[in-house]
């Protein structure tokens, strides 16, 4: 019945950075020739120089590189590719792109631009998921700008109330009105700031939940309507909706909630269409009440987190089942084991006020051993501009427990250097051991309540590290002193006659 697919030889990933290295370990893995794009200042970036061949798209403003899609889809045309990998932001959300991918006889990883397009639009979302018995955060569709009605609506969902964008999500375009007097203002704010940003100023009304916490659900779906969860991760610990940990299992769920939010994620995917890997998001309120928030129709920062808890590579499955493969388990097959912490490691400063940092990376040594993974897009003598989203790798850990992995966590932390620009480790490690952040007690307001003023430890609990840290530099540049190499070895010449091996067969391929 279903349509027997050539399978891929050569997959184009449509990123850079960290998921870009982390597609292209996928492609490896399974016999996929990895071609990755880049714009001008990517050119000695570290996925550029992982994969087997690379294709300059052009400068550094993304319209001329990761989000153009006549470029792109040029690029996989010209290097023989059959699919395209879209990662995380840019363009993996775009349906125009999936429907130019299908168009060009590209397969695109991810789902039917149909479906995308739908979760897309929050308002269609919410009606749709409502249809399928999916509680919702009370609220609705403004449509009349007129004030008495407008409080009328408001009044029937209660103070306060949060105004949204229906094309916005990740919190773009909110606005919190706790009293009656600010409603129509802000909602005429609200309207021209979403068409500003979106192109469609349609706005709804929810009720506001207090401190919430955010807590999403993995879900797979195959095309021939298998659909399975993957658990949760709690991703409530964020700043200006940008997420800083991310764990699995939430400290909140129990064995009860989690298979109602679960069943009820698998639900979700089913009446929108989705196929593919996708996450629901739910908000859980303080008496543990979860409401659908809305559905990202992408692979995710903090996907490995439920790779290190369930033991399923999501990148290799994406990659399955857009070419018709079945799912290769059935729910009850799938167990949440150990606990895995994510931490993401951005250029900002959190002692100013997470200003981004730019700059050569001096030293980069990444932790390693049993339980600890480091999705990473850096090496030494890399540089950091300010051209992108400023996240440069993910440190994950697992253990049995919580506790096991936080352990784990403070000490991979320790053991990561990062030399030449300001980076929030010791932030993080402050954050780990925080009370309340051991006891579990998180919401979405948990750092503005506990790290609004943090500054760095004093500089005697770093010497340790420093001192190393500067061992190491020292070694390195005595070494450039007696053979004339940089102080920096790039991937290539530290890798060596390997990979010049490598590079020789590969223009063979030719
Ligand atoms: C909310 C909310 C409170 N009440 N909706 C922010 C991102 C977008 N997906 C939805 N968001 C929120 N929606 C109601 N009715 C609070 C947030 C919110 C939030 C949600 C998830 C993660 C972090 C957040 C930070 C601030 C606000």
């Amino acid at each position: 019945m279903a349509e027997k697919k050539q399978p891929i030889q050569k997959l184009l990933i449509a990123n850079r950075g960290e998921i870009a290295v982390r597609v292209i370990r996928a492609c490896r893995e399974l016999g996929i020739v990895p071609v990755a794009v880049y714009s001008e200042v990517d050119r000695f970036s570290r996925h550029v120089l992982e994969a087997a061949e690379a294709v300059a798209l052009g400068g550094a403003a993304p319209a001329e590189s990761y989000l153009n899609i006549e470029r792109i889809v040029e690029a996989a045309r010209r290097t023989g590719c059959q699919a395209i990998h879209p990662g995380y932001g840019f363009l993996a959300e775009n349906p125009d792109f999936a429907r130019a991918c299908r168009e060009a006889g590209l397969l695109f990883i991810g789902p039917p631009p149909e479906s995308m397009a739908l979760v897309g639009d929050k308002l269609k979302a919410r009606h749709t998921v409502q249809q399928a018995g999916v509680p919702l955060v009370p609220g609705r569709e403004v449509q009349d700008a007129d004030p008495a009605r407008l409080q009328e609506i408001a009044e029937e969902i209660g103070f306060p109330v949060l105004i949204k964008a229906a094309a916005g999500g990740g919190g773009k375009g909110m606005r919190v009105v706790r009293q009656a007097g600010e409603l129509a203002s802000a909602v005429a704010a609200a309207r021209r700031e979403a068409r500003a940003a979106f192109g469609n100023d349609t706005v709804y009304l929810e009720k506001y939940i207090e401190k919430p916490r955010h807590v999403e659900i993995q879900v797979l779906a195959d095309a021939h309507g298998n659909v399975v969860h993957l658990f949760e991760r709690e991703c409530s610990v964020q700043r200006r909706h940008q997420k800083i940990v991310e764990e699995s299992p939430s400290p909140a769920l129990d064995p009860q909630l989690r298979q109602q939010m679960g069943e009820t994620a698998c639900r979700v995917m089913q009446s929108v269409g989705y196929i593919n890997a996708g996450t629901v998001e739910f908000l859980l309120d303080e008496q543990k009440n979860f409401y659908f928030l809305e559905v990202n129709a992408r692979i995710q920062v903090e996907h490995p987190v439920t790779e290190m808890v369930t033991g399923v590579d999501l990148v290799h499955q994406q990659i399955a089942i857009a070419q018709g493969a079945s799912l290769p388990f059935r729910q009850e097959q799938v167990r949440q084991y150990g606990h895995a912490i994510e931490c993401r490691i951005y250029a900002e400063d959190p002692a100013n006020n997470f200003f981004p940092s730019v700059g050569k990376l001096l030293l980069v040594r990444e932790p390693s051993g049993p339980g600890i993974r480091c999705d990473s897009g850096i090496y030494s003598g890399w540089e950091v501009t300010h051209h992108y989203d400023p996240i440069l790798s993910k440190l994950i850990t697992w253990d049995v427990d919580r506790q096991g992995a936080l352990a784990r966590m403070k000490s991979a932390l320790a053991n990561y250097v990062l030399l030449g620009i300001e980076n929030p480790v010791s932030f993080l490690q402050a954050l780990i051991e925080h009370p309340a952040f051991q006891a579990g007690n998180l919401h979405t307001h948990f750092l503005e309540e506990h790290f609004s003023d943090w500054q760095p430890p004093v500089p005697e609990e770093q010497l340790p590290l420093g001192m190393l840290a500067a061992a190491l530099q020292e070694r390195q540049m005595r070494r450039q002193v007696k053979t004339g190499e940089p102080a920096v070895p790039t991937p290539w010449q530290a890798l060596g006659r390997w990979e010049m091996l490598h590079r020789d067969e590969r223009s063979g391929e030719n």
